[in-house]
């Protein structure tokens, strides 16, 4: 290949990088229940993951969210029985549609999904209380070694509405020995529940797969109502990523459906960093409509500029929906200093609480940035007592030049001097050190003091002089 041709294949994927990857990316298995008899694996999983019905559990009949299909199940014995799908102590997403009966004929908890395995199990999720729908919250359980049933029965307050479709998204990013990681659950699109997963913790681990309609024994909790949309992916979908398949759904769009056939698109506006600022815009769009994007910093950061192509937009603009699209808000910390007080905006605001327009804050004399950094007191707190008693104690002399100490309110300056004289006669004095470096390392004319523990906590230190 000459460099030439690789060079236009390096322009052609800079300029369609800004296209939205497509949310098939890493989708290990999918069920969209549209075809018969035993289903269905029909994204990039192939028929490794076909899965067995069981009971009387059907893709046909019922109410379908995307397509003329869903997987219907009578609350009796009825489930999607699946092969191990994913390495469940690395990065997935499990994701759901489901619609219950109105008078669910399930046992006391209704499985949406579980992994399966003998008396142990990685996620579970599911609906409580599943004879008073009205009143049924979400649960999702993790299962994680060593402690066991670590999260054991968390509900989510969400309030479950019968006879209407709702979609759940588990995302799961593994905790490794040093940092945790977590399970988000999302319902009908937002967030509703994160769990942490405590540094060194792993989930256990099923034996025997992935139950959909049922718990890890399949002998009861039956799900009553239809399942449909069911997904996997060994990764870690976003929040966008959620927000897409809970609108695509809401849509009757199935998650691989062609959205530029239907006449949509998905605008994807996201954040460098969610710390600094925020985004808006998100969502699935009708191609041609005109989109506000938003890029919001929060206080103590600052909007830096959109990925290309979109560059030249300000921090608010108006889209014009034609493909689908991924804009990313950059967003920085705000290390402008306008007080001059050695601290920047985003320290002010965001790390100390003072005002990053005034230098001295608690109006003690000492600037923020020299309390933060040389003094270690408290910038909100005065130290004004201490200030004024060194000034009354060290502010003057007896000859003129023996001032010490002075103080500049208007630059919010305290400058002082010490110098140790020292006499042998009495009728002259000289400085106590020659006017050459000192043994111990420290610059000429000065005097290197060394206090031993314990000191850490003193803040202030007097110097009192005695007579000679
Ligand atoms: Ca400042
Ligand atoms: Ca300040
Ligand atoms: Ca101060
Ligand atoms: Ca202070």
């Amino acid at each position: 290949m000459t460099p030439k041709r690789l060079h236009l294949i390096l322009l052609a994927f800079a300029t369609t990088s800004w296209v939205r990857a497509d949310l098939a990316t890493n989708l290990v298995a999918y069920w969209d229940f549209e075809g018969t008899a035993d289903n269905h694996s029909s994204a990039s999983g192939g028929a490794a993951y076909h899965g067995t019905l069981v009971g009387n559990a059907a893709v046909t009949g019922g109410t379908a969210l995307a397509g003329t299909g869903s997987l219907v199940l009578d609350g009796d014995g009825d489930y999607l029985d699946v092969a191990t799908i994913v390495d469940v102590n690395q990065a997935w997403t499990a994701s759901a549609w489901y619609r219950p009966d109105l008078a669910p004929a399930g046992t006391a908890r209704m499985m949406v999904f579980e992994t399966s395995g003998n008396n142990s199990f990685a996620i579970s999720f599911g609906l409580r209380e599943s004879g008073n729908p009205a009143s049924t919250n979400h649960q999702t359980v993790v299962d994680t070694t060593p402690t066991n049933d670590l999260f054991g029965n968390r509900d989510i307050a969400d309030t479950l509405t019968a006879e209407t479709w709702n979609h759940v998204a588990l995302a799961f990013t593994p905790a490794t020995a040093t940092v945790a990681g977590s399970v988000v659950t999302y319902i009908n699109g937002l967030v509703s529940q994160t769990l942490v997963i405590p540094a060194g913790s792993t989930l256990i681990i099923p034996d025997s797969g992935f139950h959909v309609g049922t718990y890890r024994n399949a002998d009861g909790r039956w799900f009553d109502g239809s399942i449909d949309e069911v997904a996997i992916w060994n990764r870690t979908l976003s929040r966008n990523d959620v927000t897409e398949l809970y609108e695509r759904g809401a849509a009757s769009l199935g998650l691989t459906a062609d959205l530029a056939a239907a006449g949509k698109a998905f605008v994807s506006v996201e954040s460098s960093d969610p710390a600094l600022g925020e985004t808006f815009g998100t969502g699935l769009y009708d191609l041609n409509e005109s989109v506000l994007i938003e890029a919001v910093p929060k206080d103590g950061s600052l909007f830096t500029g959109w990925s290309a192509p979109f560059g030249a937009e300000p921090d608010f603009f108006n889209l014009t929906v034609t493909a689908s699209v991924t804009l990313t808000a950059g967003f920085a910390q705000d290390t402008a200093d306008p007080d001059a007080d050695g601290l920047t905006n985003y320290q002010e605001i965001v790390l100390y609480f003072t005002d990053p327009d005034l230098a001295d804050t608690d109006s003690d004399q000492i600037s923020d940035g020299d309390e933060v950094l040389e003094s270690l007191t408290n910038p909100l707190v005065s130290q004004l007592n201490a200030v004024n008693w060194i000034a009354a104690n060290l502010g003057g002399g007896t000859e003129p030049g023996d001032i010490v100490l002075t103080r500049d309110s208007g630059t919010n300056t305290l400058s002082f001097k010490l110098k140790i004289d020292s006499s042998e006669t009495l009728q002259s004095w000289g400085p106590l050190l020659p006017a050459a470096t000192s043994s111990s390392g420290v610059a000429a004319g000065l005097i290197a003091v060394s206090f031993p523990p314990p000191w850490v906590d003193k803040g202030f230190f007097r110097v009192v002089g005695e007579a000679p």
